[in-house]
């Protein structure tokens, strides 16, 4: 799915156990063998892998493979650097590809050193320009870098006036393709993107949510989705906008119930959420695609508790969860409820607590 996202046809595919990757070349030179044919047999250009390859794993592969080899870390980029719509989605993504590219000539350069300065000996062909290069790609990250801060401040600034208006933050969060987009449409009768790919938002929108009788003004975002194995550049380009989680006082994970692999998926979700410090951020947990899920796979009761476990210290907390179907409508009349309910009790700044 990140192949076609990308805009690629995948024509074969080959899953490989091992115990330990290859230093050298990833996966066994018989198994990489078998690729070859398979790749001349289908007519395929080019080879991806879906774990990340270190530098000097993709030159072998390319060299014992005669063929373009990539990784699923350049995937992602290559598909976020399509995405990028907002300046600062685009900055952000600038910045993670030139970090990529850094780290493979950095490996590449040390290799280098490697074969000419053996007996301690500097200088040798291609130090010039690769340090060249190297140069260029640090002014390059210094100067998106200094250009991402202007953006922060700016993208701060307009939290803060939300702060002030004392309103109360939900920020949708889940695994990419769950349905976030379609149900903050649903919620806030926006037309966000929605589509059957990978990353289809990557720019934080933020939208008036109206909660009824709740008399205080409640915003919903609508935020980029997470993967499994989303390479660490991209977390840290992200933070900016992640940080929307971050500071919302409640997060609606957003869950695809009808995807058989959605325990792992949210355990993903967890772990970055862990990771971008918005564990402790209150959850309720929404199991979208109702409609699509087979009824022998429905709890009793549309609305229960589930038991969330931490990604990393492995203690749980049960969480609020409740079926809906951003698409057909259904549990959405609960769901805002559950909304209404949050947002009520959760006391304004405003108010002084013993007064
Ligand atoms: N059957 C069904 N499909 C849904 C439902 N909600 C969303 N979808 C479909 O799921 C796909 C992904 O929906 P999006 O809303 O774009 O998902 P997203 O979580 O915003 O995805 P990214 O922005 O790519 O991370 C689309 O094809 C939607 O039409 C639902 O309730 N039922
Ligand atoms: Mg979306």
């Amino acid at each position: 799915m990140l192949a076609q996202t990308a805009g690629l046809q995948p024509v074969g595919r080959v899953i490989c156990k091992r115990k330990a990757p290859d230093a050298a070349l990833f996966i066994g030179s018989g198994k990489a063998d078998e690729i070859k044919m398979l790749a001349l047999d289908s007519g395929a250009t080019e080879i991806l892998f879906d774990q990340s390859l270190s530098p000097a794993q993709q030159r072998n592969l390319e060299r014992h493979l005669e063929m373009p080899v990539n990784d699923r870390t350049l995937l992602i980029l290559e598909i976020f650097a399509q995405r990028a719509r907002s300046h600062e989605g685009k900055l952000q993504v600038e910045l993670a590809r030139l970090q990529y590219v850094s780290t493979r000539l950095v490996r590449r350069w040390s290799h280098l050193e490697r074969q000419t300065g053996g007996a301690g000996l500097r200088g040798g062909p291609g130090e010039k320009q690769i340090e060249l290069d190297k140069r260029m790609i640090g002014d390059a990250i210094k100067r998106t870098k200094e250009r991402l801060i202007k953006v922060k401040k700016q993208r701060k600034t307009q939290r803060k006036q939300r702060e002030r208006r004392n309103s109360f933050t939900i920020s949708l969060v889940g695994y990419t393709n769950a349905g976030k987009s379609t149900l903050f449409n649903a919620l806030v009768k926006a037309d966000a993107y929605v589509a059957d790919q990978l990353f289809a938002t990557l720019d934080t929108t933020t939208r008036q949510l109206y909660l009824g009788e709740v008399d205080r003004s409640v915003s919903l975002s609508d935020t980029v989705g997470f993967i499994r194995d989303l390479p660490h550049g991209l977390i840290d380009a992200f933070a900016a906008t992640l940080q929307e989680a971050v500071d919302a006082d409640l997060l609606l994970h957003v869950v695809d119930g009808a995807n058989p692999d959605y325990l792992e998926q949210i355990e993903q979700v967890q772990r970055v959420l862990s990771e971008i410090g918005a564990a402790d951020v209150p959850q309720i947990l929404v199991f979208n695609k109702l409609d699509a899920i087979e009824k022998g796979g429905l709890p009793p009761q549309l609305q229960d508790m589930f038991e969330l476990r931490d990604a990393f210290e492995g203690a749980g907390r049960s969480v609020e969860r409740v079926f809906v179907s951003a698409q057909t409508g259904e549990g959405l009349p609960l769901l805002r409820e559950l909304l209404a309910r949050q947002a009520a009790s959760v006391p304004p700044d405003e108010i002084p607590q013993s007064a």
